[in-house]
């Protein structure tokens, strides 16, 4: 099972959760330049990481991926034992990937959407607003309770990689101490810990 990523980009995520669950895996560093290729083109077509090459089946998408891995392996419990649990992960990992992913990525990439600073710089900040009201969501959610969908799943290290963005782009989060705590407690974790190693990040 061959890995394709950017360091410290999304397919972290995707990453632990093959860490977690013991999975053999070779990593494959993609450079910005080489997403557009037509050989990278033909493996995703939408030209981002993560993808996930699994003898023929050639996966694209975060949660796809994760939940493909989390399936290989039931045994590490990583997608909840009832249908509810279930639900509950699955709308955690929607939560990071198409609310909080998204909205993040405004940040990073203000300028794609305008050539005007200014215009840029309202962008980043009105998208900054948005992730920090996101952010507080996750908070609440994580009140009393360790993991997002209650117990340890596939929808944790995704939060966890938008952590560490925030921690790079310095956004405050000393209101948010259940996330703060999150964090804390990911990044003790032995398989997090491997994963980022494995990238050169630590
Ligand atoms: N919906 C996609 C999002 C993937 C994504 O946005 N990947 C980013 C890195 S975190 C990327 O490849 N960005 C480079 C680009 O789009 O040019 C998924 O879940 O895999």
């Amino acid at each position: 099972m061959k890995l394709y990523y950017m360091p410290g980009a999304c397919p972290l995520a995707s990453q632990i959760v093959l860490e977690w669950t013991g999975t053999p895996y070779e990593l494959q560093a993609v450079e910005r330049s080489a997403l557009r290729s037509p050989e990278y083109l033909a493996l995703n077509p939408v030209g981002s990481v993560p993808t996930l090459v699994d003898g023929s089946l050639k996966l694209t998408q975060n949660p796809a991926i994760m939940e493909y891995i989390s399936e290989l392996h039931p045994e590490a419990g990583l997608h909840g034992k009832t249908r509810e649990q279930r639900a509950e992960v699955r709308r955690w990992l929607s939560f990071n990937n198409s609310d909080l992913h998204r909205t993040f990525s405004l940040i990073f990439a203000a300028a794609s959407y305008s050539d005007d600073p200014a215009v840029q710089n309202l962008i980043a900040q009105k998208s900054t607003d948005r992730v920090q009201f996101l952010f507080g969501v996750a908070n609440k959610n994580l009140e009393g309770k360790e993991y997002q969908a209650g117990s340890r799943s596939i929808a944790d290290p995704y939060l966890f990689v938008i952590l560490r963005w925030a921690k790079a782009k310095k956004l405050d989060l000393s209101d948010k101490p259940n996330l703060e705590a999150f964090f804390a407690r990911m990044s003790a974790d032995a398989g997090v810990k491997t994963a980022l190693k494995k990238q050169g990040l630590e």
